[in-house]
C-alpha cells in the first residue's frame, strides 16, 4: 500500500506482485537476472552494496485499457517501459510519479523500470555528499485501472472561518479519452459536501476550485491528532466512475513576532533531523521501522521532526499526522556551492522536487513548514536569487505555511529577510571551539543585523558525533559516546536557555550511511551524529537527550 490508509473505493486496483526480476546493465552488477523485492534498494544485495549503475526491474502484469502506475520513488532516474514502450521519466529519488498506458490491449504486458544512481552530468541535486544515494525502486508501486477521465489530485487547506473551520480546495481531473467528458465532480469532509458539473475536452486537464464550510470540526494537535477524510468523487450518468480519498486535519499555523503559533499556540520545538535510511534497508524505511523512530523519538520527548534533506515517504508523513509529531519538510538540495547551483538543471530540477513535494504532500496536517535548499550559497547574490525564487514558489503553491532554509553558519546571509521563519545550522564544540552560548549569541546579533530581527529563529542543526560502543571513560575523546552526551547536553542546554529561539532539530536521530567520497571524513563511511546507530541501538546519548527534552517540555509548559 502506497499509503497506510485506503484512498480508493471505486477506482480499481489491479494488484502487482512484490517480486520482480532486477537485471543490472553496467560493470560491478549481477552476474545474471535475480529475484528482487519492491520496494526495497539493490544495496541490499551483498553483491551490489556499491554498485552504481543501472538496474532494469521487471514484471508481467494482466491489464488493459487505460492504465496508471504510480511510483512512490526510484532511486534516481527512472525509465518506465511497457511493452518495451517508454511510457515516463522521472529524475530524483524522493518524490512519486505516474506512468499512464492508455488504450492498451487486455492481457499480459510487460512493465520494465530501469532505474540509474549514477552521478553524471544531467543531475544537479545528486552528487557526491554526507547521505547515500541509493539505486532502486525505494517505495511502492500501484497500478490502477481508469476510465475516461480520473481525479489527478486535490489539495486542501483548512483555515479559520468565524469560530469554525472552512476548507478551500483545489480538484485537478483529467480526460484521458478520445471524446470530451460531462460529469459531475463532488468533495465531501467532515459532513460537508460541495459538487459541481465539469466538462473537459479530449485530453485536457482541468483544475477546480471548492470551498467546504466544515462548522465545529474538531482541530488537529498534537496532543490530539484528530484527522477527517477528504473524499473527491467523479460521477458520469449518476454513476460514479473514480475516486480520490486523503485525509486532513483542522489546524493553523501562523507567525507572530518571533513565535510560530499553531492553533494561536507558540510552539516550543524539541525535534530530530532523520534520514530516511535503515541499516541494511537502506533509502527504503520499511512501515514498521517508520513507526519505530517515531516511537523512539515521542520516547526522548521529541514533538517534531525535520525530512532532512528531501521529501519523505508519504507513509511517515501519515504516521505523523496519527500521532501528532510535527514535520519540517524539504524539497532535495543539500550543500550546493554557488557553481554548482549555476549548473544548468539546478534550478529545474530544485523546482520540480518543491513541486512535487508541495502538490503530493499539502494535505498532510503534521507538516507544519516548508523548507528548502539546506546549506547552500546564501551570502552570494545569484545564490540569494535562487533562494527567493524557491520561497515565492513555496508560497505561491502553498499559501498556509511558513517557508524556512536551514543556513550554515558564516557571516554575510542575504535571506534572512526573505523567509518567515530564520533556520541555522550550528555545531558548537563539533566543529566550532566557542560554546553553544557564545555562538548562539553570535548568530543572532548577526541574523538580527542582516533582515532577521524579530523573526522566529529555529537551530535547525546542532549535534556532535559518537561511534555506537566506542567509549572513553574520561569523556575528552572526540567520536567517544561520553564526549558527545557532553557536547549535546551544552547545546541542548543553551538552546533552551535562550528565549530568542523557538526550539531545537538535533542533528541526528540515527547514523547514516554517505557516499564513498566522504569517507575521510566519515568514520565507517557513515554520518555518525546519531542519538541512536543505523540499527537503532541506542547510545548514551539517548538518555542524554530524553532527560533534556523532558525538561525542555515542563519548561514550555
Ligand atoms: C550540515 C548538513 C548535514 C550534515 C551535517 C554534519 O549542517 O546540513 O547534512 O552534513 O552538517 O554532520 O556535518
Amino acid at each position: 500500500m502506497e499509503r497506510t490508509f485506503i484512498t480508493h473505493r471505486v477506482r480499481e486496483d489491479l494488484g502487482m506482485s512484490q517480486v520482480w526480476t532486477l537485471t543490472t546493465l553496467d560493470p560491478g552488477g549481477l552476474d545474471r537476472p535475480e529475484k528482487t523485492v519492491v520496494p526495497g534498494v539493490w544495496e541490499t544485495h551483498p553483491k551490489l552494496k556499491n554498485y552504481r549503475g543501472r538496474g532494469v526491474y521487471e514484471q508481467d502484469i494482466v491489464c488493459g485499457g487505460n492504465v496508471r502506475f504510480w511510483f512512490g520513488g526510484v532511486g534516481f532516474r527512472a525509465k518506465v517501459r511497457l511493452d518495451g514502450q517508454l511510457i515516463a521519466g522521472h529524475y530524483d529519488a524522493y518524490t512519486g510519479f505516474e506512468a499512464l498506458a492508455l488504450g492498451i490491449k487486455e492481457g499480459l504486458h510487460r512493465l520494465s523500470v530501469e532505474a540509474d544512481n549514477r552521478f553524471g552530468e544531467d543531475s544537479a541535486l545528486q552528487f557526491p555528499n554526507d547521505y547515500y544515494a541509493y539505486g532502486g525502486i525505494s517505495r511502492p508501486v500501484t497500478a490502477q485501472r481508469l476510465g475516461d477521465a480520473y481525479i489527478v489530485r486535490c489539495c486542501a487547506a483548512p483555515e479559520r472561518a468565524g469560530d469554525g473551520w472552512q476548507t478551500r480546495a483545489e480538484m485537478t481531473v483529467r480526460n484521458v479519452s478520445a471524446l470530451p467528458v460531462n460529469a459531475v465532480l463532488s468533495l465531501s469532509l467532515a459532513g460537508a459536501c460541495q459538487e459541481r458539473e465539469i466538462s473537459l475536452r479530449p485530453g485536457e486537464t482541468g483544475t477546480f476550485a471548492f470551498s467546504l464550510f466544515c462548522g465545529q470540526a474538531e482541530s488537529w494537535s498534537p496532543e490530539d491528532p484528530k484527522l477527517y477524510a477528504l473524499e473527491a468523487l467523479l460521477s458520469q450518468d449518476g454513476k460514479p466512475v473514480d475516486d480520490w480519498i486523503d485525509r486532513i486535519g483542522f489546524r493553523e499555523i501562523t507567525v507572530s513576532g518571533s513565535q510560530i503559533l499553531l492553533n494561536g499556540k507558540p510552539l516550543r520545538l524539541r525535534g530530530f533531523n532523520r534520514h530516511e535510511e535503515y541499516a541494511s534497508f537502506g533509502q527504503s524505511v520499511p512501515l514498521k521501522a517508520m513507526l519505530q523512530d517515531i516511537q523512539l523519538m515521542r520516547d526522548m520527548g521529541a514533538n517534531c521532526v525535520r525530512t532532512c534533506h528531501y521529501p519523505n515517504d508519504p507513509r511517515f508523513l501519515d504516521l505523523c499526522d496519527e500521532m501528532g509529531l510535527l514535520v519540517w519538510e524539504e524539497s532535495h538540495a543539500r550543500g550546493l556551492s554557488e557553481e554548482q547551483m549555476k549548473h544548468p538543471l539546478f534550478m529545474e530540477q530544485l523546482r520540480r522536487s518543491t513541486e512535487e513535494m508541495v502538490l503530493q504532500h499539502m494535505n498532510h496536517p503534521s507538516v507544519f513548514i516548508w523548507g528548502c535548499l539546506n546549506e547552500c550559497a546564501d551570502d552570494t547574490e545569484y545564490g540569494a536569487k535562487c533562494y527567493e525564487d524557491i520561497f515565492a514558489l513555496l508560497r505561491r503553491l502553498d499559501p498556509s505555511r511558513p517557508v524556512t532554509a536551514a543556513l550554515v553558519d558564516r557571516p554575510g546571509g542575504r535571506v534572512y529577510g526573505s523567509m518567515d521563519v530564520v533556520s541555522v545550522n550550528l555545531y558548537p564544540q563539533w566543529y566550532l571551539e566557542q560554546t553553544s552560548a557564545q555562538v548562539l549569541d553570535r548568530k543572532l546579533r548577526e541574523i538580527a543585523a542582516n533582515g532577521g530581527a524579530g523573526k522566529p529563529v529555529i537551530v535547525s542543526e546542532i549535534g556532535a558525533g559518537a561511534i555506537y560502543g566506542f567509549h572513553d571513560p574520561l569523556g575528552e575523546a572526540k567520536w567517544s559516546e561520553e564526549r558527545q552526551c557532553a557536547i549535546l547536553e551544552q547545546q541542548i542546554t543553551a538552546v533552551m536557555d535562550c528565549p530568542d529561539v523557538c526550539g531545537l532539530f538535533l542533528w541526528q536521530l540515527a547514523d547514516v550511511r554517505v557516499s564513498e567520497e566522504w569517507a575521510m571524513r566519515r568514520p565507517r563511511t557513515f554520518n555518525n551524529k546519531g542519538v541512536v546507530d543505523e540499527y537503532r541501538r541506542p547510545k548514551l546519548a539517548y538518555r542524554t537527550v530524553k532527560a533534556l527534552f523532558e525538561r525542555m517540555a515542563r519548561k514550555a509548559e
